[in-house]
Formats: C-alpha cells, structure tokens, sequence
C-alpha cells in the first residue's frame, strides 16, 4: 500500500475522541503528506501590513521547500513572491527582513521591480526575453493587518474568512500598529502537537502560573462549545455588541477558523502580572471597558489574542515531522513610545513565560509519543473539545484531499 492510502486508511479508522495515531506525529512521510494538502495548498499567515508600511520593504519566509518573499510595491499594494531566481534559482532575498528600491539576486544580479518584473540581466545574449522572468507570484490577500498567502495555483476562496475577521478585527485598528517585540522558538514537536496543546485550557491551571491571573480557564473561552449559555459570557457579548463590538462565538462551517471575544479573570483588562494596561497609548478605537479578549483562530497557521491595548499574535510554521516555529508578535500603536508608553519586559512577560511552558509541554508530549508503548488516547470532552474539533478538521481536510475530492490542482 502506498503511504498516501495508508494514511487515508487510518484517518478513516481512527476512532472519535481519540489522539491520532504515533505516525501522524513523527513519520517523515506522513509529515511531507501534511505539508503537501495542507500547506501547500491553503491560506497561510505570513506576517502584518505594519512590518512593511514603505514600499521596498519586505520579510521572507519558509514553508516546507518554498521560500517566499512579500514586499510592499510602489503602488503601497502588499505582494507576495516565490523567493527564486528566474536565472538559476538563487534565493533573491536573503534576509529575514529589509528594504530594496529592486530586488537584487545576489549571485548574477538579476534585478527584479517591487512587482516581480525583471528589468535587467547582464549580459545575456541578444533577443533575451526579460517580460518572460518575471518572478513567479505566490497568491496574496490582506484583511484587518494580516497578510495571508497561498502557494496553490488556484487558491481556496478567501472571502469567507475576510467575511468572519474584518468586524470583529476593523475596531482594534492593526493597521495602525507597530510590532513592540518578537520572537520564534523552535518547538521540538510535531505542528499538530502544537495546535493540540494549544486548543485547550486542560492543562493550564498546572501550567501557566502567570497566564491564569488573567486568562480563565474555563473550556467555553478556549474551546468550541461557543458559552451562549453562560450568564457571564453572553453578558459580556451583549455589553460588547452594544458598544459596536462584534463578540459572540463564530465558527466557520469549515471548522477551519473562530473568532470570539471573552472576558478576562476579575477586572483584568490585559495580560500582565497586575492584569492592568501594559500598554498607555491604546491600539483599540473602543468606547467600552473590559472588553476582554479577541480570540481568533485559523489553522494551520495562526492564533491571535486581541486587547484593549494591545495584540499579541501567533504564527505555527512546520519546520520537520519533530520540529516546529512559532513566531509570536507583541503589536502595540504605532505612535507608541517605548520606556513612555510602555515596558518590553511588562509587555511581554505573560505571553513569554506562557510560550516556553508550552514548549516543554508539547516537547515532553512528543518524546512520550515517541514511544512503541504510545497509543492514541481519550480526550476530556469537557476540558478538550477544541482539541476534538482540530482533529477532526484535520481528518476531514485531509480526507477529502487524499480522496482526491478537492479538484484544484497544487
Ligand atoms: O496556552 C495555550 O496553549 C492556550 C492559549 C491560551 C491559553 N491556552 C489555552
Ligand atoms: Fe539569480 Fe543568477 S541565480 S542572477
Ligand atoms: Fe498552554
């Protein structure tokens, strides 16, 4: 059997409630599989409109074996490019960031416009057709600050989540931010580890000592039972909606991605030690209080939590079958003064702390899979319904793809 069956084979046995089989976590094969229908072909978080606010400026990326570039062009429109060399393939932009009046190849200096044309290469012989060597582009959209690509040739519609994220995301005004700090760790686990531990609130309470002064652990806020029928959440969604702000629980009916706005613990209104504003100059254009957190997700590559006065946001990156990114961005307003306005470390503690927890949480759930002695066991349907509804997202992306029912080509 070839492996692309075998693994279709165990997605259709897998039993309901369960963690997935050892190899969906290490196996090199299934992993080149995830990143082949998946990652290959759906919408992936790149980074915000506000780390490229000029054009020239650009951030680059890897996903799998494409190396892609987004640039700001002339015209101020955000594009996307496969980061290779129309010449012989050399990555042209090589820096993690940067600004370019042109795209310079390093190796023979092809020259590429800020909208992907070539417009010299030296000395090639007469008659040498440059409008053919335009780099290739790599499908890219914009919603609320966040920039999204799609390596497939024919991109999934990206209309339902623009639909889902532009009103719950338009008051906390990311296009008017900065990014205060960030980081990547590098997680030695598989990414639907990652995810797992992420879609749950399970393991929080003996976890995350600094997250819980602020964040509940309740499985209504982190999970997908939505809370409509908890007096406190659906007040704090009246109270929200009264002040313009969208809130109540919504989840595609993909399961691909949810937006809801919950409260925080007592009066917090950010994630800090005290649970007061890390931030003085506020990124939100809001007239409510204790607006709580905007949480939203959309797999396979981002979860966001955005407050009163700032926004920290997430970005998974595959990086092997063991080993994941995951790049976190403190964004704040743009005219924000550091050491005025704000304090890094203030700013970041929670969420640092919070992450290096993680993982070693996901890092010990991964060497424990490791084991032949491992097989799939029962999730909380309490605690762990968002890691329920992950899975069987994933099963059912997957399937369809690996069934051949989703048409469109790579
Ligand atoms: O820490 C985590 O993994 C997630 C994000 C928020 C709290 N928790 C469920
Ligand atoms: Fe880019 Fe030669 S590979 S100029
Ligand atoms: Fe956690």
């Amino acid at each position: 059997m070839d492996i692309r069956s075998e693994m279709l084979n165990m997605i259709r046995m897998h039993q309901f409630g369960y963690s997935l089989p050892q190899a969906f976590y290490k196996d090199p094969g299934f992993f080149q599989i995830d990143l082949e229908m998946i990652w290959y072909r759906d919408w992936l978080f790149a980074g915000h409109n506000c780390e490229i606010p000029k054009p020239g400026n650009y951030f680059t990326l890897q996903i799998g074996s494409y190396p892609v570039v987004v640039v700001r062009d002339r015209n101020g429109d955000i594009r996307a490019f496969h980061n290779a060399c129309r010449h012989r393939g050399s990555r042209v932009c090589t820096q993690a960031k940067g600004t370019a009046a042109k795209l310079v190849c390093p190796y023979h200096q092809w020259t590429y416009d800020l909208d992907g044309k070539l417009l010299f290469a030296r000395q090639m012989a007469e008659g040498f057709d440059t409008s053919a060597h335009s780099l290739k582009p790599v499908a890219c959209e914009t919603v609320a600050g966040y920039i999204f690509i799609c390596l497939a040739k024919e991109p999934a519609d990206f209309q339902p989540f623009r639909a889902l994220m532009e009103p719950y995301f338009a008051p906390h005004n990311l296009l008017e931010a900065k990014v205060a700090h960030e980081t990547t760790i590098i997680e030695e686990g598989n990414w639907k580890l990652v995810w797992e531990n992420n879609r749950e609130c399970y393991h929080c309470a003996a976890n995350h000592p600094e997250l819980c002064r602020t964040y509940p652990e309740a499985p209504n806020v982190t999970g997908v039972s939505g809370g409509a029928d908890d007096p406190e959440m659906a007040a704090h969604w009246d109270k929200c909606e009264a002040a313009g702000l969208p809130a109540r629980f919504h989840m595609h009916e993909s399961g691909q991605f949810r937006a809801i706005r919950s409260p925080l613990l007592r009066d917090a209104v950010s994630y800090t030690m005290d649970g007061k504003p890390a931030v003085g100059r506020t990124l939100s254009d809001v007239r409510a209080d204790h607006i709580g957190a905007l949480m939203l997700f959309h797999y396979p590559t981002t979860w966001n939590h955005v407050l009163m006065d700032h926004a920290v946001t997430f970005r998974v990156t595959p990086i092997g079958p063991n080993q994941t990114a995951v790049t976190t961005k403190w964004l704040v307003h743009k005219d924000a003064v550091e050491g005025v306005d704000y304090d890094v470390e203030r700013l970041t503690h929670v969420w640092t702390y919070t992450n290096d927890q993680d993982r070693q949480i996901v890092e010990e759930n991964a060497r424990g899979i490791e084991s032949p002695a491992y097989e799939p066991g029962p999730y909380s349907e309490l605690h762990e319904g968002g890691v329920i509804q992950f899975v069987e997202w994933y099963k059912t992306f997957m399937g369809s793809r690996l069934e051949g029912s989703d048409p469109r080509p790579l």
